[in-house]
């Protein structure tokens, strides 16, 4: 008789390290509802805007520091952290920051954008002036980890730190500060300036302060929950099928 079941897969699992201590989940609980409790935090995000027109008023370092730590709580790929924020004060660095930034946006406005790209970005007002980099009393460039600091492998790096971002850019609003996303590219310029060793790559640049008391923004609107959110509805469904030609549209 033959033996037909395949030879045994060598143990893929074994020598790996231990499964961490388990500690009990101590749960977040609001005093109120949880529809309430996030009704709450819409109201407070819906009031964000990315402002370009900053006060130099100064903000504590400490503030900074509980803003950075709240980004530090972000979930990563296999809990890596492949993240440094980098908080800029210093009125020397901010100008080098600014004039090396602007070197690279003048190039982006007065060659590299596409029209099209151009032509998106009018109605915004943005050039390659950016005052704000040395109004602002504090800039934060966010480095991604290539590597983790003792050389290790790190996993989705782009949405660890794309989350990351995203949870300071909710800190410094719900601290009662402002900031944009600037994204000058490349962005390579900000490894050098800052000293920053090569495993850690320039991800975006946040200047952080107060607005400006004459600070306008752009008049813009958000899309609609019904245009964001799909609720047990895949593509294919009636709305699909009726715009392919009705129900079961292959046989009429
Ligand atoms: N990095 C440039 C251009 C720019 C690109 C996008 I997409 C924007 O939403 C805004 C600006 C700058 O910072 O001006």
């Amino acid at each position: 008789m033959t033996d037909s079941s395949p030879a045994p897969e060598p143990d893929r699992f074994a020598g790996l390290p231990k499964l961490l201590p388990q500690v009990s989940h101590a749960p977040y609980s609001p005093d109120v509802s949880p529809t309430q409790a996030a009704q709450q935090y819409y109201d407070i995000m819906a009031q964000r805007r990315s402002v370009r027109f900053f006060a130099d008023t100064p903000v504590p370092q400490e503030t900074i520091e509980w803003i950075v730590r709240t980004a530090g709580t972000a979930p990563s790929g296999a809990h890596k952290q492949p993240w440094r924020f980098v908080c800029v004060s210093d009125p020397a660095l901010k100008c080098e920051i600014r004039t090396a930034a602007e070197d690279e946006e003048r190039e982006f406005y007065g060659r590299r954008a596409s029209r099209r790209w151009l032509e998106d970005l009018s109605p915004l007002g943005t050039d390659s002036n950016k005052p704000f980099i040395e109004i602002a009393p504090w800039i934060i460039v966010v480095f991604a980890l290539a590597r983790t600091d003792d050389g290790g492998q790190v996993y989705y790096r782009e949405e660890s730190v794309g989350i990351a971002c995203g949870m300071l850019i909710s800190a410094i609003h719900c601290a009662g500060l402002v900031t944009l996303t600037h994204t000058p590219s490349p962005m390579k310029f900000l490894q050098r300036v800052l000293h920053r060793p090569d495993h850690e790559r320039a991800f975006l640049v946040l200047p952080v302060g107060y607005p400006a008391e004459t600070c306008t923004v752009p008049e813009l609107h958000r899309k609609p929950l019904e245009e964001i959110m799909v609720v047990n509805r895949p593509a294919g469904g009636a709305a699909d099928r009726a715009a392919d030609g009705g129900v079961g549209g292959s046989e009429r």
